[in-house]
């Protein structure tokens, strides 16, 4: 009878030991979610000061965490952020990594480190559910109707539910892990970037066929598909093509399922959305829902998003053990291409908030996007002006981690109690990264000339782009009015010298 009773309290006491010792397990490895916008700016988000719009939501998420007012996408448009958030490394540095079409092939190295990597490394689940924009396969040509490798999964993802590339290029499809979903066979998908297969109508030849039109000299004018003229042309896959208006909730449904189906374990999401990227076409439940057009109707569409992520994660009892972090790749456009009533509707919303440019853009309104961080460990309804950017996210997860700084992620900075809104400063310097490159120290940021348009017309960007060199104190000028490379032309040397120091490193 005592040895029974023996037997069973070791056996309770293994149970405890157990739990105890996999809840700390776990307790050092918080799960972390990066929901990560497409096309946000700075003044998208009323927690930064919009007043045209209220994201409740995100506004929440910032004043149970930190707010970043200085922190940065590397560069001002999608792929090449993308590539260094991925990497770790100024894209830069590499050519082919800028935006790129559907049918590209993957640009992110397999034999390299990544950010889902460190997590992978640590024993975490890795997903990325969204957009990737990142190419897919070894080459260009490729068969759209078999597995198509590598991509996502073979840099460090366990799982993948993504579209290939914009919601505004073929194919308009979503991948999961290899494959094209919903595909039939009977209705092979082709995709061609360079002429017109196939017999559907594009939006060149049937206009009268579109829901919502392109903007004049845009392009957006190939193959229809939803209504929607698209960049490049693709024919079959009819079934598996997605609906505009659903894009969204798929995404939500999956990234979902991915943190229920891990909540006992530590997990990685990379959760890439698409609002709001054009076509912006949100659910039909959104349409209307702001005074902004369908631009900000995208825009509340995220913000539920987020609010529906982070209600998960209190039901599950995650919230606690989860970081999150929300970004945005590049900063706004009102008009990128299609006429969704944005630009008319506008009512003087400031999408870059106090920034001069937007996406495409040498100025801030460019790179410095919403950045919010919150959950284990973060500073909570803190606001820091300390300098962060993307590219540091892997260094800082792998600090966080107690791994060393991962070798080839050259220009990402071990900066994780900034992260958590604990360390005040951050880099001392960083490189911006749109038609020119610039640098930034101690708020003295220089733009490199070039001999690019001032302005483009299409969207109405500022670009930045200046045949003399442009020295701004974004300290006092925080829009960028005044150019003061002459007044300090020391200044400028010193930026110069440093940059060529970064560029050569
Ligand atoms: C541009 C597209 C724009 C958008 C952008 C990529 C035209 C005229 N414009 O070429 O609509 O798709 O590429 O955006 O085609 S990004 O956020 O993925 O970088
Ligand atoms: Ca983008």
């Amino acid at each position: 009878m005592n040895s029974f009773i023996a037997k069973i309290s070791m056996m309770v006491l293994t149970i405890i030991c157990f739990h105890t010792v996999y809840a700390q397990k776990n307790k050092a490895k918080p799960n972390v979610i990066l929901i990560y916008a497409d096309d946000l700016g700075y003044g998208d988000v009323s927690a930064y000061g919009a007043s045209k719009i209220q994201t409740p939501h995100l506004d929440a998420l910032a004043k149970s965490g930190t707010r970043f007012t200085n922190a940065h996408s590397t560069s001002a448009t999608c792929t090449p952020s993308r590539f260094a958030l991925m990497t770790g490394n100024y894209p830069w540095r590499q050519k082919g990594t800028g935006v790129l079409p559907g049918d590209a092939k993957l640009i992110v190295p397999t034999d390299k480190a990544s950010l889902p990597k460190v997590f992978k490394q640590a024993g975490y689940q890795t997903a990325v559910v969204g957009k990737w924009h990142l190419g897919l396969g070894n080459q260009v040509e490729k068969n759209w109707n078999e597995d198509i490798k590598p991509g996502p999964n073979e840099v460090g993802f366990d799982y993948s539910f993504i579209f290939p590339a914009t919601a505004d290029r073929v194919p308009t499809v979503f991948m999961e892990n290899h494959r094209v979903v919903g595909l039939d066979p009977k209705d092979p998908i082709r995709v061609n970037y360079q002429e017109k297969i196939g017999n559907e109508p594009t939006g060149k030849e049937n206009p009268e066929l579109l829901k919502m039109k392109a903007s004049p000299n845009h392009g957006h004018n190939n193959t229809i598909v939803n209504g929607i003229g698209r960049i490049g042309f693709m024919e079959g896959g009819t079934k598996a093509r997605w609906v505009d208006e659903e894009v969204s909730t798929t995404f939500l449904q999956v990234a979902q399922d991915f943190i229920k189906k891990n909540k006992q374990q530590p997990f990685f999401l990379f959760f890439s959305l698409t609002e709001p990227h054009v076509p912006r076409m949100p659910a039909t439940f959104f349409k209307g829902k702001s005074e902004l057009g369908y631009r900000g109707d995208a825009i509340l569409q995220l913000d539920w998003t987020v609010g529906q992520i982070m209600e998960q994660l209190e039901l599950l009892g995650l919230r606690d053990n989860t970081i999150i972090v929300f970004s945005s790749d590049n900063g706004p456009v009102i008009d990128d291409g299609y006429e969704d009533e944005s630009v008319e509707k506008s009512h003087g919303h400031e999408a870059a908030g106090p920034f001069r440019g937007g996406k495409y853009s040498n100025f801030e309104g460019g790179t410095r996007v919403p950045f919010i961080v919150a959950g284990k460990g973060i500073k909570k309804n803190h606001v820091t002006d300390a300098l962060y950017s993307q590219i540091d996210l892997i260094a800082s997860f792998a600090e966080m981690l107690g791994q060393d700084k991962p070798q080839d992620a050259k220009d990402s900075e071990m900066l994780f109690s900034t992260l958590q809104g604990k360390d005040k400063n951050g880099r001392s310097i960083y490189v911006q990264h749109a038609q020119s490159l610039a640098i930034v120290k101690d708020n003295w940021k220089y733009i490199v000339p070039n001999n690019g348009r001032a302005i483009n017309k299409q969207t109405n960007t500022e670009l930045g782009n200046s045949q003399v060199p442009q020295l701004y104190n974004l300290a006092e000028d925080q829009g960028e009015r005044v150019n003061l490379a002459e007044k300090y032309p020391e200044k400028v040397k010193e930026l110069q010298d440093l940059l060529e120091k970064e560029k050569n490193k």
